[in-house]
């Protein structure tokens, strides 16, 4: 009888110990997801009462003769409040340049050598176009607002 009931433990022990290893009886394992399947989630907006301040810095520039604002691409999340710090570096004649995000409803001159300050709030989702209105043959860039 004793030996019975050291065997039936041993089995059950034997038993327990190949589930806990296997993850079959491990209701934590159970909830993991699989890894190696497709790419990463993208991380949701973050939440917050006060809107975030996304905050660049611009400069306007010219090389070979092509002149821009860059960064061309800025990116952020609906809602956030964006902080545009835009110098005009480019030295060459003419010394005036627009920086326009018409959706969002900025124009704005920027002498050679001088900065400007820009704040408005990312309500609107989608790609934005921003440009230099006085001369519209210059490279323009965009404003991505990814939906919240
Ligand atoms: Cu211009």
């Amino acid at each position: 009888m004793r030996f019975a009931r050291f065997t039936l433990g041993l089995a059950a022990g034997a038993v327990l110990g190949f589930g806990l290893a296997s993850g079959r009886l491990s209701p934590a394992h159970a909830a993991t997801p699989t890894t190696g399947q497709g790419p990463a989630p993208i991380p949701a907006a973050p939440v917050a009462a006060e809107p975030v301040t996304r905050a660049f810095t611009l400069i306007g520039t010219e090389y070979q003769g092509s002149k821009f604002w860059t960064p061309g691409t800025l990116i952020c999340y609906q809602g956030e409040r964006i902080k545009l710090t835009v110098t005009n570096k480019i030295m060459s004649e003419p010394k005036v340049h627009g920086f326009s995000v018409p959706d969002f409803g900025i124009r704005k001159e920027i002498e050679s050598g001088k900065t400007e300050v820009i704040e408005f709030i990312a309500d609107k989702p989608g790609i934005h176009s921003l440009f230099c209105h006085l001369h519209p043959a210059h490279i323009g860039g965009q404003l991505l607002v990814l939906p919240k």
